[in-house]
């Protein structure tokens, strides 16, 4: 029997299994689900300082390809987050799981959480959220190279636990090198490769209406529609970043074949999000049948036999 056990930065998982932030992990309650599941590990809802309530509904729909959202940032705050961060730290020192913390207010607010993480107790994984698609007139930071640059110069000044950045896709060859120069520049640990395309639209064809209400119905994409997009994501920044910085594949997984593909493209950990929200927790025990399968018919015993290893034809 194929292992799926993986090393991500100094721990090791019993598999590479994880939520994508937003997904099932608002709550303590929420976390404490995944944390008992088949899920190898967890990553927490993206906090900003203050608690928000989020755009109005309705602001999710899971569609028949994938999902649209436009959630806007509802969570507890990071204070909440933060101290249950520490109990489990505490209570499972060898369990470790993944903090997402982003931003409201902009710039000023990113460093100022990471600030307030670095003067806690918390000592593991940080995902450093610069792309979410959904606060109004709020940009993306990742789409903005020069700040995003900054960012990273000011965190790393005083910031010195692991962590890592989400980043939103790219579909230009230059862009993935210009972002990948910069990230290479900076001691960060991984990357999470993709946050959802932003800003699509979904019409009911029935009633010629829009679907979620934020932003005139325009929101992030996941699911099966972004497939493709992902795995192009984790394939350029895997051939372009240093070697110690890995990658949390996300996007478009559903089945164990996806999986393999994000593998196969380079990732790491890998973290599903709207499957998770249509199929509930169960997915992480089918989908990890479904990869050892996969790996058996091709003759692999563990993941690292085959990571990166997608084939170019000459
Ligand atoms: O609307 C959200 O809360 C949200 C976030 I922070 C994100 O990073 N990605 C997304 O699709 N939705």
């Amino acid at each position: 029997m194929p292992t799926l056990t993986t090393k991500f930065h100094s721990h090791t998982f019993e598999n590479p299994f994880m939520n994508a932030s937003g997904v099932h992990c608002m709550s303590i309650q929420d976390i404490d689900g995944l944390a008992h599941s088949a899920a190898g590990s967890f990553v927490t809802k993206s906090a900003t300082k203050a608690a928000r309530a989020g755009n109005p509904e309705p602001r999710y729909l899971n569609l028949d390809f994938g999902s649209i959202n436009s959630m806007g940032l509802p969570n507890n705050g990071l204070d909440y987050y933060l101290d249950d961060a520490i109990r489990r730290q505490q209570a499972a020192p060898d369990k470790a799981f993944v903090l997402s913390v982003a931003s409201y207010e902009g710039f000023h607010e990113y460093v100022e959480n990471m600030r307030t993480i670095q003067n806690s107790d918390y000592n593991g994984l940080v995902e450093l959220n610069l792309s979410c698609p959904n606060v109004p007139g709020k940009p993306q930071m990742a789409y903005d190279f020069e700040d995003t640059h900054r960012l990273l110069s000011e965190i790393t000044a005083f910031y010195t636990k692991p962590f890592g950045v989400k980043l939103p896709p790219y579909f230009d060859l230059l862009h993935f090198d210009q972002m990948a120069k910069i990230l290479n520049q900076f001691p960060i640990k991984f990357i999470n490769s993709i946050n959802s395309i932003g800003n699509g639209l979904y019409i009911d064809a029935k009633t010629d209406t829009v679907v979620i209400k934020p932003k005139a119905g325009f929101g992030g994409i996941g699911g099966e529609y972004v497939k493709p997009t992902a795995l192009a994501n984790v394939r350029a920044f895997y051939t372009r970043l240093r070697d110690d910085i890995q990658i949390i594949g996300t996007g478009g997984i559903l089945n164990g074949q996806d999986a393999y593909e994000h593998l196969l493209c380079g990732a790491t950990m890998l973290q599903i999000g709207t499957q998770l929200e249509k199929e509930g927790l169960a997915v992480f025990d089918r989908i990890q049948k479904e990869l050892l399968e996969i790996m058996t018919e091709k003759g692999y015993q563990s993941i690292d036999e085959f990571r990166g290893k997608l084939k170019a034809i000459d």
